[in-house]
């Protein structure tokens, strides 16, 4: 009996200490959100594990803020790409009172859950929502470490005038804040390069059946189509222009420049037909940190990196190191540190201006060759 008492004691003095140990470290919880269910749930897990794959690093370095030990938790969140259920989870991150917030990823779920966070004075970096009107609502919590849609489309839009020679352009965009502004930035652009929009056509981010559309823009002889939207929605499209002859050149944004398009499209697409652009974009020596990067992520979640994974990765390390220098996780004292970043990244070198957007942000024009997307340049 007294000998059970003894090892009962031992076993409770063991657990005791284990939980000495663990109670050491404060948790410090950050949230990641994006679409991880639905059509474009490979992009927000893409996001998602960038994030995660920061965290895990960060945790296994040991992080220190304040003086204090601290392990990092990430709270991962989905919002299926939807306004509705992209502000219901800003709020519950709110009430559960999360020391910052990398998310969202689209820019329909970013731009309506960044008043929550405001409210909350919550800080949030977006890795991926494009649409300008995310940091220009005066919000002293909203970031952005990718290039704008006014960057993207107005540039997309001189390259298919000025470089593909395109004179006659149609445009469709999938009613979201995304795929609206990208396709309103890009149409702009044309106009003053002197072509013309001989169509304007619209769908939406759920469709799958485009030959009504298709049609009618057939109809008006354009030499490029642009579209504004997913990736999940541009590889169907391909297919429809191919079956109906519509074999003129395709241009996107960023939202259609991911491997998942070219699998979609499969071998609806020629060389050199596709155009389309990644919201920033590296050169020279800082590909080294992005390469292995890419390795690094392969070989712990077994896929490819989609898109803006590396940028998730970055916002998660950029918001730690400035609560390491505010020497607080609390986002009321770490968010001028925040504003005053200056962070060389796997992405780059980054820095904000004063509305939270990356300055000096870089483009990524790529094209598909050989069933691939090839780079064409980095633009600034
Ligand atoms: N930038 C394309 C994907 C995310 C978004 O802005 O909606």
């Amino acid at each position: 009996m007294k000998n059970t008492y003894t090892t009962l004691a031992a076993a409770t003095a063991l657990v005791c200490m284990a939980a000495g140990a663990i109670a050491q470290n404060a948790i410090v919880t950050i949230a990641h959100v994006g679409p991880t269910s639905g059509a474009i749930a490979h992009l927000g897990k893409d996001n998602e594990n960038g994030a995660l794959l920061a965290v895990e690093e960060i945790n296994a370095a040991g992080l220190s803020i304040g003086g204090k030990k601290v392990t990092l938790k990430l709270m991962a969140e989905d919002d299926a790409a939807d306004p509705k259920q992209g502000t219901a989870v800003a709020q519950k991150l709110t009430d559960s009172k999360v020391s910052g917030v990398v998310g969202h990823m689209n820019s329909g779920t970013t731009i309506p859950a960044s008043r929550i966070y405001n409210d909350a004075g919550i800080a949030q970096i977006s890795p991926s929502a494009t649409n300008p009107k995310y940091t220009r609502q005066g919000f002293k919590t909203a970031f952005r470490v990718v290039a704008d849609d006014t960057q993207l489309g107005g540039t997309l839009g001189r390259y298919a005038v000025h470089t593909l020679n395109a004179k006659n352009v149609a445009v469709i965009d999938d009613r979201t804040a995304y795929g609206q502004g990208v396709a309103e930035e890009f149409a702009k652009a044309v106009l003053a390069a002197g072509a013309k929009i001989v169509a304007k056509e619209f769908t939406n981010d759920k469709a799958a059946d485009f030959n009504a559309i298709l049609t009618t823009i057939k109809g008006k002889k354009p030499d490029l189509i642009f579209f504004g939207g997913m990736d999940a929605v541009a590889g169907p499209m391909m297919r429809q222009m191919k079956s109906l002859g519509l074999n003129v050149k395709f241009m996107g944004g960023d939202g259609i420049c991911s491997a998942e398009f070219v699998k979609l499209a499969g071998d609806a697409v020629s060389d050199n037909q596709v155009f389309c652009a990644e919201a920033g974009g590296v050169e020279g020596k800082n590909k080294t940190a992005l390469d292995a990067f890419k390795v690094k992520f392969k070989k712990r979640f077994g896929t490819d990196v989609q898109m803006y994974a590396p940028y998730a990765y970055d916002s998660v390390q950029l918001m730690v190191a400035a609560m390491v220098k505010a020497g607080s996780s609390d986002p009321v004292k770490y968010l001028p540190a925040l504003a005053a970043t200056k962070y060389q990244g796997i992405t780059g070198p980054i820095s904000f201006d004063k509305r939270g957007d990356i300055n000096a942000g870089a483009l990524t024009l790529r094209t598909v060759k050989g069933g691939k997307l090839e780079e064409l340049a980095v633009i600034r």
